[in-house]
């Protein structure tokens, strides 16, 4: 059985993220979602309401499970028995990161390899901070994420302005 783990932050999951999960999800078993609850990175959403917004969007993907993690992401992996982290790519900018990521997880734990996917090109500008920004100034978010989760970002983001 191949395992794979989506690590991120998904502050709030996009349709490029939606993305990468739905054709990374053809190339495991099982696929989980790590989401990222180390309280040093500043998040709008917490763990629990990212996790809870992945759940909604993911419901007709049978082999995606989805939880929170703290700590290291090989020692996440290692616990779930992953084979493999799976990143997307969006552009050269994602690609430096990206490298010094898988690398210096390699070195930690070499059981473990990093593939990526590269973004669907309709996809390729697309960010959380970017569905942040766009939601804090009310804009329309409805070309950058699911539908049913629409209301949450905006109801989030009303609240933390207040
Ligand atoms: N199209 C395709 N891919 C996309 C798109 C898009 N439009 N948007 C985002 N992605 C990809 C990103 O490139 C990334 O691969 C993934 O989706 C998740 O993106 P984010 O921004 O939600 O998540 P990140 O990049 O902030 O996640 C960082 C981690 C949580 C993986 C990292 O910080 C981590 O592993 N932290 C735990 C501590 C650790 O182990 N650190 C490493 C050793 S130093």
């Amino acid at each position: 059985m191949k395992i794979g783990v989506y690590p991120g932050s998904f502050d709030p999951i996009t349709y490029g993220h939606l993305d990468i999960i739905m054709r990374s999800s053809r190339l495991f078993d099982q696929l989980y979602i790590g989401v990222l609850n180390n309280s040093s990175k500043m998040a709008l959403f917490s763990a629990e309401e990212r996790v809870e917004m992945i759940r909604t969007v993911t419901e007709g993907i049978p082999n995606v499970k989805i939880e929170a993690f703290n700590g290291l992401l090989v020692e996440y992996a290692n616990m779930i028995h992953a084979d493999a982290i799976v990143r997307g790519l969006r552009a050269v900018t994602d690609f430096e990161y990206e490298i010094q990521l898988a690398q210096t997880n390699h070195r930690l734990n070499p059981g473990v390899e990093t593939v990526f996917l590269t973004t669907s090109t309709k996809y390729a500008y697309l960010s959380s901070s970017v569905v942040r920004e766009i939601a804090m100034y009310n804009g329309d978010i409805s070309q950058f994420v699911p539908e049913a989760i629409i209301d949450t970002i905006y109801e989030k983001i009303k609240r933390k302005v207040r």
